[in-house]
């Protein structure tokens, strides 16, 4: 104790007498580890909080020992990843066994959701606690500080005194020349469902700036189906019984179109009214996908209100509307956990949408959109060269817009097309269409602009290791040694573009470090819902049994299936008997032998 007392007396001398030679802002260094506070003290001095952090010491580099301990034990995330995806006669096995499969799913509900802080902290104007970064909702928030403004070099004190040109650093490492399929067989449902799911919480305010966003409810509040204004809900709905408004085309129900739902959507100048279709979120006419969901849900809605007002037919349109939308809500959290993220994380591990297993946890029923979360969910490569459709080739200039697809073919065909063709691969590099390229850029300018930390940094916040190289990075020497001319030092490499280039899993989709930071931000935002609150979790709030099992026993094959006439086939990977045979050989090689 008294030789840590003296050390703490003894700092700020050693950092005065740093400053004499060098005036650099001692927090441009980083210097406190394991998720210490850097505070500026003096002129030229600096402090480490380390309260809670499990570590002690000027830095907070001396772990306590019960740190020591739990740094021991825990297993590398690339160990614990391999025996996700693998062994699944024993998954299988666990999954019949629930407590087991309950108690490992919420160990990994609670492991992740803790790496966020909750409530949040950093905006990108607040580097420092403060009221307004909690209170200002328009903010997206920050798990870390901007670098600060005196650092020697963009990304702190590593690396040039200037990023690499982003245009050149896009088309050397993110174009894509061939379509790079994905290996883990995901498809353009997936991908759609992604960009439809992801637009409600993920909507940057280009007017106010990249660390600002227009989504306010900060999670899944199907703002997207509903508005994210009550006046736009208000266009958007019938007023009787509880329904939005619909149009039938060819005897199946649409989208309305802007002229009885008078709200503001973006389209190109030349399509004429009617052909206008309306919904939450104002660009969804951009991509038949979007659209595609969005009448999804636009016809669950409805089918759900039919269902509640047999069951309470004296609720009025409020109550019917409101409680539809709260087991609407259930059901995108359930398919989101239950499909979604089951496909995505390529595990044998049963996951399950299950709010009990946290309620005698200690645990934050609320969340904040984070600026990684928004960069690090840019998955443009999962976009093909083109769209095939029924057999029919669209390349991008005929799809985007083209509002006439889904109600020509219809929501079946549709479905069983986007279900059939496969996406491209995220992670790796050089998979990204030129047509798109531009978003991907835009991403890497605004990280530049909000002066986000270096990839290291959110390495190590994620309990991750920082690479030591970029050929560690990337796990191949020609793109590393290129990235290295670039960027100088490892530690300079910005977080979406290594997000991207890091090396991917062994014939999966992304690499550890997509895992390792979307995992707990995905958690959070689904688990810290209002709905998965003890207060809200329980049968009256859906409308009784009825609706609490609507939530429940959600998948996305029931929200397509109980929608249609003729049940297509849906799925978020590609059939196993797709008849492509370069596809077939990709995935069965070892049949061959
Ligand atoms: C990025 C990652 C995920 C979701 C959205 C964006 C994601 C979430 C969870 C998991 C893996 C993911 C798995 C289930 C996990 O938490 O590991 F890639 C235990």
């Amino acid at each position: 104790m008294e030789a840590a007392k003296m050390i703490l007396l003894l700092v700020p001398f050693c950092f005065l007498k740093v400053a004499d030679t060098t005036a650099i802002n001692p927090c441009c260094y980083y210097p406190c580890q394991n998720k210490g506070v850097c505070v500026n003290v003096g002129k030229d001095g600096y402090e480490c909080d380390c309260t809670r952090t499990g570590y002690y010491g000027v830095n907070c580099s001396i772990p306590s020992f019960w740190s020591s301990v739990h740094k021991f034990l825990k297993p590398s995330p690339s160990f614990v990843h391999h025996i996700l995806t693998h062994y699944q006669w024993f998954w299988d096995i666990l999954a019949g066994i629930s407590f087991i499969n309950d108690s490992l799913m919420r160990y990994v509900l609670t492991a992740r959701s803790n790496l966020i802080p909750s409530p949040p902290t950093y905006n990108s104007d607040y580097n420092y606690l403060s009221w307004e970064g909690y209170a200002n909702v328009s903010y997206f928030t920050r798990l870390l500080p901007p670098v600060p403004k005196d650092c020697p070099t963009p990304t702190g004190t590593q690396g040039y005194t200037e990023l690499p040109d982003v245009k050149q650093l896009a088309e050397k490492f993110l174009l894509r020349r061939k379509f790079i399929p994905d290996p883990q067989g995901t498809n353009l449902m997936f991908a759609f469902f992604a960009q439809h799911f992801t637009h409600q919480f993920l909507r940057t305010d280009f007017d106010r700036g990249p660390g600002f966003t227009k989504a306010l409810g900060h999670g899944v509040d199907l703002s997207h189906v509903y508005g994210g204004s009550l006046e736009r809900q208000h266009h958007l709905r019938l007023f009787k019984d509880g329904k939005l408004k619909y149009q039938v085309v060819n005897g199946d129900v649409f989208l309305p179109s802007v002229t009885d739902v008078p709200i503001k959507m973006k389209y190109p100048h030349t399509l004429p009214e009617e052909k206008r279709l309306a919904i939450g979120h104002d660009l969804f006419g951009l991509i038949p996908g979007l659209m595609m969901y969005a009448t999804l849900w636009l016809r669950e809605h409805n089918r759900v209100c039919d269902i509640l007002k047999g069951e309470h037919p004296t609720w009025s349109d409020e109550q019917l509307f409101q409680t539809a939308r709260l087991i609407l809500i259930g059901e995108t959290i359930k398919i989101v956990i239950e499909d979604y993220v089951q496909h995505l994380s390529g595990y044998n591990f049963k996951m399950t949408f299950n709010p009990e297993l946290l309620f005698h946890e200690h645990f934050q029923y609320r969340n904040r959109i984070a600026v990684e979360f928004d960069h690090l969910y840019h998955w443009h490569p999962l976009m093909p060269n083109s769209f095939i459709i029924k057999g029919q080739e669209f390349p991008y200039e005929e799809f985007l817009f083209n509002t006439e697809i889904l109600l020509n073919v219809g929501l079946e065909a549709l479905v069983e097309s986007f279900s059939k063709q496969r996406a491209g691969r995220i992670g790796g590099g050089k998979n990204i269409h030129e047509n798109i390229l531009p978003v991907s850029i835009g991403v890497i300018e605004h990280g530049r602009q909000l002066r986000l930390q270096p990839f290291n940094q959110y390495r190590k916040w994620f309990g991750l290791t920082p690479y030591k190289s970029f050929q560690e990075l990337t796990g191949e020497t020609e793109v590393a040694a290129q990235l290295e001319k670039l960027y100088g030092h490892i530690d300079a490499m910005e977080f979406f573009p290594a997000l991207l280039l890091e090396a991917p899993y062994e014939n999966a989709i992304f690499g550890e470090s997509m895992v390792e930071m979307g995992a707990p931000f995905s958690l959070k935002g689904l688990m810290g819902n209002p709905i998965c609150s003890p207060d809200y979790w329980k049968p009256s709030t859906f409308g009784g049994k009825t609706g609490f099992d609507i939530v429940k026993t959600a998948t996305l094959e029931k929200l397509v299936c109980l929608n249609v006439k003729k049940c297509p086939y849906v799925a978020f990977h590609v059939p196993h008997d797709v008849d492509n045979e370069s596809e077939r050989r990709e995935r069965e090689p070892s049949t061959e032998l």
